[in-house]
């Protein structure tokens, strides 16, 4: 299974294909909808939320709810490109009305204009621009349609804004609750103190990052492989969540606490009572690079958003001048969008090694092989 977006922020839509997914899938577009909706909420997001209203529109691989196991081609109009469209247009506009070249540190401006040969970073941000995660979105609910079909589940919740952390462990069952809540935390005397938090950046022309928890449940062992390092199921987890604009560190399971204790503090003990199981799941449910059969447990730590009202220090690419950043709109925080998107990518790379795994022209062919696996 693979997935190819294109789009910029202000073009004309976000698009994406995804190949390789098997026949009779059946596909609800009403939660693709849903989840693009959730993708737009939470507490701190900017303006152009409120100018999009994202709906997938599927072009090409389904019929009748049904996919035909050719490529599933969709896209996603941008609204706002009718705002945009005399600068944007890719068939003649005046380029001039929307440069920027008042490079913001922390966003990809700077260095993308050294690498592809531009002046103006409205050639770069557009595409670096976290509105591509839309098609993450779209195909990452596609792959947990898939997954669905397997008994695979995929959930998850924002477990720190700022610094503002949330130390409870929770059930799998609950995490769903999250998204009916402003910031999708599950505490909501923590939630209140991030979102005074949230405001007081606000009010002073700043950003926040956060930590975002992904869950697994229900996926058999044995997903990944120790034998080749480019199969192993953390490595592609993590790359998936890394290639999430503004995620700047990952972990699996216990993570980076795993380094600062006794191997005796750490490894999961293995029991049998008519299967094998451990007695914990510091791993987060990957050893070897495999799936172990209990829960993937990952984490991301979201940088604060690079746009910052108040405009940081930074030099004019043109001019080589000192200046203050640009800034025209921005999120105060996008962590509930960011946890959409997080869930969205595991699902995928989750999706692709288990359908490198069953193969299966046909999810009958992929069901029946799923379930004569070991647990
Ligand atoms: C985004 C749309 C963008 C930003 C954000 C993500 O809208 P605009 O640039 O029109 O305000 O809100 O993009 C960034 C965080 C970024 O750094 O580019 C979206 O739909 O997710």
């Amino acid at each position: 299974m693979k997935l190819v977006t294109a789009g910029e922020s202000h073009g004309k839509a976000i698009v994406g294909i995804i190949e390789g997914l098997p026949s009779n899938l059946e596909i609800d577009i009403d939660e693709i909808n849903a989840a693009l909706a959730l993708r737009q909420s939470g507490y701190g997001r900017g303006a152009r939320q409120k100018i999009e209203r994202d709906k997938a529109e599927i072009l090409s691989g389904v019929r009748n709810r049904l996919t035909l196991g050719s490529p599933l081609a969709f896209c996603v109009y941008n609204a706002d490109y009718e705002n945009w469209k005399d600068c944007m247009a890719p068939d003649g506009c005046d380029v001039t009305l929307k440069t920027l070249t008042r490079v913001r540190p922390g966003h990809a401006d700077l260095t993308g204009l050294k690498k592809f040969g531009q002046t103006d970073a409205r050639n770069i941000l557009e595409r670096a621009s976290a509105r591509e995660t839309v098609a993450r979105v779209v195909a990452g609910t596609v792959a947990k349609q898939y997954l669905r079909s397997f008994g695979v589940q995929v959930s998850g919740y924002v477990k720190g804004v700022c610094g503002i952390k949330d130390p409870h462990i929770y059930a799998f069952e609950r995490l769903s609750e999250a998204k009916n809540n402003p910031l999708f935390m599950l505490d909501p005397d923590i939630e209140k103190q991030a979102m005074l938090k949230i405001d007081g950046l606000k009010a002073e022309g700043d950003t926040a990052g956060g930590l975002i928890e992904i869950r697994v449940k229900g996926l058999k062992s044995g997903f990944g492989s120790c034998m080749t390092y480019g199969e192993k199921l953390d490595a592609r987890l993590c790359a998936a969540m890394m290639g999430v604009q503004a995620i700047k560190g990952v972990e699996v399971g216990m993570g980076f606490a795993a380094a600062d204790s006794a191997g005796s503090k750490v490894h999961d003990e293995i029991y049998y009572d008519g299967a094998f199981r451990h007695s914990s799941n510091n791993a987060g449910g990957i050893e070897g690079g495999m799936s172990n059969g209990e829960e993937i447990v990952l984490r991301a730590a979201m940088k604060p958003i690079p746009t910052l009202m108040k405009g940081l220090h930074t030099v004019d690419y043109v001019t080589h001048k000192p200046e203050t950043a640009a800034a025209e709109r921005s999120d105060v925080a996008a962590v509930c969008a960011a946890e959409i998107i997080l869930e969205s990518a595991v699902a995928f790379a989750l999706a692709e090694s288990v359908s490198e795994r069953l193969g299966g022209d046909n999810m009958k062919e992929a069901i029946e092989r799923y379930g004569g696996l070991p647990d």
